[in-house]
């Protein structure tokens, strides 16, 4: 782990935030791996996969039902919020998330790639015709209901196996290789092509700061770990940025 130099906060102008599973954690929402995760208690290829989808489409719909449950009961916690001022404390902030739950956009946050899709939205499997998510459930619960064109809705997410959008992957990588801060928060950082904005921002030259209770893949390369929950550690970050920032 290189030494950390708070000078590079200082002068930072360019910042990406990339956060995952984790940063929800403390609103209520469940990982997806680890102990309590999802992954423990169902299996990804039987839901998250274009092929559940045609095996059983009723099981998936209405997984993703429970989802859109808890994540509409669910709060953004401190860690989301504190996030919402970056956006003030730098000139340009970016926040890249794998999550589908909707809660940095519900914290405020306006500055957002959601590169794994939302939750909040469905979208029709034949004409690509998008809807909001409450309103199909409240017609359908159990199986995915029909478009006027004869396909069905299916959540607007990205499944394993399925391409991300194209014009947000590469907007992804832009800013990771050109960001001079790049901050991952609550991330196992294992699913692909995702967890590669890290090494670019790193090969980029990057200051990255890694917030995880945990160690992942690329802690070795971290210029600052902290190993704590991003509801503690976002926010005392935020704090550190605003005094590293004060004009002296
Ligand atoms: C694709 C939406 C082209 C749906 C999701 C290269 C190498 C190996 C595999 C692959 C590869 N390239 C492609 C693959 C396959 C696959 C992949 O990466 N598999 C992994 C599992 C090895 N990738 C794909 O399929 C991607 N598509 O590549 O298309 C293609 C086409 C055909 C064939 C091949 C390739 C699509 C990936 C997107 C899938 N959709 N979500 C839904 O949500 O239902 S992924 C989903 O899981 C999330 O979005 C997120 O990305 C991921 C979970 O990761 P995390 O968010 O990091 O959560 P996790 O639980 O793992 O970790 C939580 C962390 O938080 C932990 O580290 C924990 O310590 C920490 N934590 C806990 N509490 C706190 C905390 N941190 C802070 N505070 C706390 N309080
Ligand atoms: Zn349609």
């Amino acid at each position: 782990m290189a030494s950390f130099d708070p000078d590079r906060i200082r002068t930072a102008e360019r910042v990406v935030v990339f956060s995952g599973a984790g940063v929800s954690k403390e609103s209520g929402l469940d990982t997806f791996r680890g102990a309590g995760g999802l992954w423990e208690r169902m299996r990804p290829e039987e839901l998250a996969t274009p092929q559940a989808f045609r095996r059983d489409p009723g099981k998936v719909w209405r997984w993703y039902g429970w989802r859109w449950d808890t994540a509409a009961k669910a709060e953004p916690n401190p860690a989301h919020l504190a996030l919402v001022e970056w956006e003030s404390l730098f000139p340009e902030l970016l926040v890249i998330t794998q999550n589908v739950d909707g809660l940095h956009r519900r914290a405020g946050t306006r500055s957002l790639l959601e590169v794994h899709g939302t939750l909040l939205r469905a979208r029709c499997e034949r004409c690509g015709r998008t809807r909001d998510m409450g309103e199909a459930l409240a017609e359908s619960r159990e199986e995915p209901p029909a478009c006027s064109c004869g396909g069905r809705f299916r959540p607007a997410v990205v499944w394993f196996g399925e391409n991300l959008d194209e014009a947000v992957l590469s907007r992804a990588y832009e800013e990771a290789a050109s960001c001079e801060l790049f901050v991952s928060v609550g991330t196992s950082s294992t699913v692909y092509p995702a967890a590669g904005l890290i090494e670019v921002a790193h090969r980029a030259g990057a200051c990255f700061i890694e917030v995880n209770p945990e160690p992942t893949p690329f802690s070795d390369l971290a210029d600052l770990r902290l190993a704590a929950p991003a509801g503690e550690a976002i926010p005392k970050l935020t704090e550190e940025i605003r005094r590293w920032r004060q004009p002296s």
